[in-house]
């Protein structure tokens, strides 16, 4: 049943791999109840060293919330770029 008295939420744009630290995020935004898109980013091929990756991170796990502006995004991952 749709509740049209709610907000849609866009979905979080969760890049991981199937580490510890992979899936600490997934566990995180599952018990948040919020809807995310898991976008897998394979470590093991360094696929984190892709172009694209980098210029959100270079580190697994990062997310995207589409409702935050993007000039106050940060990666989750300590390493990584803010
Ligand atoms: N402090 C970060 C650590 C993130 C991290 O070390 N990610 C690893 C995988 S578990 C990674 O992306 N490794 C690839 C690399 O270092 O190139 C966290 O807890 O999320």
């Amino acid at each position: 049943m749709i509740d049209n008295d709610q907000e849609p939420h866009v979905a979080i744009e969760l890049y991981a791999y199937s580490t510890p630290n992979g899936r600490k995020i997934s566990v995180a935004l599952e018990e948040m109840e919020l809807p995310y898109k898991v976008h897998v980013v394979d470590i093991t091929k360094g696929e984190q060293y892709d172009p694209a990756f980098l210029k959100m991170n270079n580190k697994i796990p990062a997310i995207v919330d589409p409702d935050v502006p993007a000039t106050r995004r940060s990666a989750c991952s300590n390493r990584g770029r803010s």
